[in-house]
């Protein structure tokens, strides 16, 4: 998809176009974090070109048209191989890719797991309202169970996944969740970025039509402030342990921030490095 033409031969991070969100969806608040991050890097010095970013197929892709960057709206769940190759091809991007639950959990799950894997300095954004929003609400994986809609009348029978003990069993270095807060996605984002590598941001989006907010907000904690040791593996299992994405309206707990971080040999350096080596 084509970003404004007007909006290419401008330097604002703006495109103009409208957004079509519901009113009140948490979506803005991820766009206005975003948004808020790259006027501040590019005030202290960056360029509108330095960044990139690519999005899937959903509510979360909009994203794409509101923020005047290079990159891509991909197809539905491709987004990690996208960025991959944004990444290879000029490695002096700071690459952004945003996801659906849907996206990453559903049609992209096996790209997500090699991202891990793989290690590529990208920035990965999950907005995770636990439906297919666009498509009107039916049950991705992280849907809890006894969900209803028009396509599973009887309720979802089977457990949710659980994305952030899947990325830490896959030895990713950097994995967070966030609730859909500006501040919150700013602060995260800065993080992300600093860390080289694969960086999975999980941010809990509640759809305000679909599947609204059952208490997130009250519940959330922040891991930094509970003292929370990032560099320990283990720990980092314990605390993604504590939502298992099924006890919606129950009064568990869920903890924010960084789960784990540690920095590994990452993909295209270590790729371009055997290339030149080579030639
Ligand atoms: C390959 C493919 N399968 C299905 C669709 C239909 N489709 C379009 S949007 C969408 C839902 C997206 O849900 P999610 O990724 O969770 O994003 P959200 O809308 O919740 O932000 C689906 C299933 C599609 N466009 N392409």
């Amino acid at each position: 998809m084509m970003k404004k033409e007007s909006a290419i031969k401008s330097e604002s991070i703006n495109t103009g176009t409208k957004p079509t969100w519901c009113p009140g969806c948490f979506n803005f608040q991820i766009l206005a974090g975003f948004k808020n991050f790259l006027e501040k890097e590019i005030a202290k010095g960056k360029k509108r070109e330095d960044f990139a970013m690519v999005s899937g197929i959903g509510c979360h892709a909009k994203i794409y048209d509101y923020v005047n960057l290079n990159g891509l709206n991909t197809l539905h769940g491709r987004v990690l191989p996208t960025c991959l190759g944004i990444k290879l091809g000029n490695p002096k991007l700071t690459v952004f890719g945003f996801s659906g639950d849907g996206d990453a959990y559903a049609e992209g799950i096996e790209h997500l797991i090699h991202a891990a894997r793989y290690n590529s300095d990208i920035n990965y954004i999950v907005h995770n309202n636990q439906v297919f929003a666009l498509t009107v609400g039916q049950p991705t994986p992280t849907t809890e169970e006894g969900f209803k809609d028009k396509t599973t009348p009887y309720g979802v029978k089977v457990h949710p996944i659980n994305p952030i003990k899947l990325m830490l069993s896959l030895g990713a270095g950097f994995v967070a969740r966030v609730f859909a807060d500006v501040k919150e996605i700013e602060n995260i984002l800065k993080e992300a970025v600093k860390h080289k590598g694969f960086s999975f941001i999980e941010v809990l989006q509640p759809c305000i039509i679909f599947h609204p907010d059952t208490g997130y907000r009250d519940r959330i904690y922040s891991l930094e402030k509970a003292g929370h040791d990032k560099t320990n593996i283990k720990e980092a299992m314990k605390k993604a342990e504590e939502f298992d994405y099924n006890t919606i309206s129950e009064k568990t707990r869920i903890p924010v921030g960084i789960f784990y971080q540690e920095e590994k040999p990452v993909f295209e350096e270590v790729i371009l490095r055997e290339v030149k080596g080579k030639r």
